[in-house]
Order: C-alpha cells, then structure tokens, then sequence
C-alpha cells in the first residue's frame, strides 16, 4: 500500500487570478519572489550537519531534498540554464513520455524524472519504487513535494484529496494574462486563510508583509484545506 504524499502548491497570481502569459510570467521580472520560490521549495527541515567519521568530521552531503513537480510547458518556460531547478528533484508530467526528447534527459544523474499524469508523480514519488530506480545510487529521500504549475497541473492536483497547501503570492495588480488559477482559494468553501505564524512555520522563515519591487507590489498568503 501506498502511503500518501501531501502536495503544497505554490504559484503567484494577480488579483484575477492570471498566472502566465505566452509561455511566461506575466509581471516584469520579481527578483525578490522568485527568490521567495527557490528557498522556500529548496528548504528542508533538518539542516545538513557533520558526519563523524575515522579520520574526521566531514561535511555531510544533502540526502534529503524537497521535490517540484511541473507540467511540460512550465518546464519549457523556466530558462535552460535553471533546469533542471537545482537542489530539487524535478518532476515533469507529459504526455509524451515516451518521447525521445526526454529519455537523454532522465538517463542523467539529475534527471528530470519524467511521468504521465499527476497521480503517477504522487505515486512514484511515494512508493519506495520512486527510491529504488531513481534514487538509490544517490541515497536521496524527499521531504516535501511542491507543486509548482501550470494551470492543468494545478487544477489535477487539486482535484486530489493530497493537494493541503497552497502557497500564494497574490500580486497586487493586473497584467495580461492568458492562464490562471482555477480555484479563488478567497471564495472557495473548502479552503482558509492561514495566519502569518502559520505561513512561517510552513516555510521556514519570517515573511514581511507587503513588498514592492518594479512598482508592482506583492504579499505571500498560506491557503490551508479544510480537514
Ligand atoms: N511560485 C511563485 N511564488 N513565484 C513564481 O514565479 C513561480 N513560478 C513558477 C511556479 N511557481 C511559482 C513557474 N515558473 C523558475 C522560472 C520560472 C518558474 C519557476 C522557476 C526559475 O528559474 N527558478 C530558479 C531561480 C532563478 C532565479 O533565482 O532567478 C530556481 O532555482 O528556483
């Protein structure tokens, strides 16, 4: 049997919920939010320490990591340089599995792990199988599993009873937008608003309250489901 896996989602959003725009992030560059994103889905709890050994101590080598799961499109958005996204196993979900595009990419040691659907992701994921033929030579266990877009990959995520999180950075205006969010995480009966300790229990580190970069503000908001 197969143990499940809670999924936090995490995205930025404007006040109509606009998440892309041709391929891309609607809003001029955020340096600071994106930096927000990379921490908070590099984090783990247990921090890297030393290891005792014969001859010493040495710096341990991080075995635990966190893991992001994205649609085909999302992947092909974030810049070559950044993918796979460092730190983080990365898990792509495609109907082209099979294609031959991907399989040069998953023989490699940092994969993308590539799978059909989102279930599988969640499956693989938590099955020891996900350990045993990906991850073993590497000795790597996952601690949280984010899923970081786009707009079908979310809305199968939610459809899920794993989906618990979502971590929302609301921007504070408009930009064009041709994909969004499927669920007003505000209206929606299932879902509340967690307090400020809430969120930085949940990520890991003190947040400010609004910020502002570019002239476009913005504020990160934890989403809980309701049991
Ligand atoms: N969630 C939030 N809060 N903000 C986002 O911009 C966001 N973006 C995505 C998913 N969830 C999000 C999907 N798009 C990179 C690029 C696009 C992207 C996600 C990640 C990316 O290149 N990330 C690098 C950081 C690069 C940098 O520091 O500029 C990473 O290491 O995470």
């Amino acid at each position: 049997p197969t143990k499940s896996l809670p999924l936090t989602l995490i995205l930025a959003a404007t006040p109509s919920l606009g998440i892309g725009h041709a391929n891309a992030l609607p809003w001029p560059q955020l340096r600071k939010e994106m930096a927000y994103f990379a921490r908070v889905t590099k984090r783990v709890s247990a921090p890297p320490a030393v290891t005792a050994t014969a001859s010493g101590t040495i710096a341990d080598t991080r075995r635990v990591v966190n893991a992001v799961v994205m649609g085909r499109k999302t992947w092909d958005s974030i810049p070559e340089k950044f993918r796979p996204l460092k730190g983080r196993v990365n898990v792509v979900v495609t109907r082209g599995v099979g294609d031959e595009k991907w399989s040069a990419l998953q023989r490699s040691e940092e994969g993308p792990v590539v799978v059909g659907s989102v279930g599988e992701a969640v499956e693989s994921l938590s099955s020891g199988g996900f350990n045993a033929q990906i991850l073993a030579s590497s000795q790597l266990g996952i601690e949280k599993v984010f899923v970081i877009g786009g707009a079908s990959i979310y809305k199968a995520a939610l459809e899920g009873p794993e989906a618990r999180r979502v971590l929302l950075t609301k921007i504070g205006k408009e930009f064009e937008c041709d994909t969004f969010f499927p669920v007003d995480l505000e209206k929606d009966e299932g879902w509340r608003r967690g307090s400020k300790d809430e969120l930085e229990r949940v990520v890991g580190e003190e947040v400010p309250g609004e910020m502002e970069e570019k002239g476009v503000t913005f504020e990160f908001c934890l989403f809980e489901r309701y049991e």
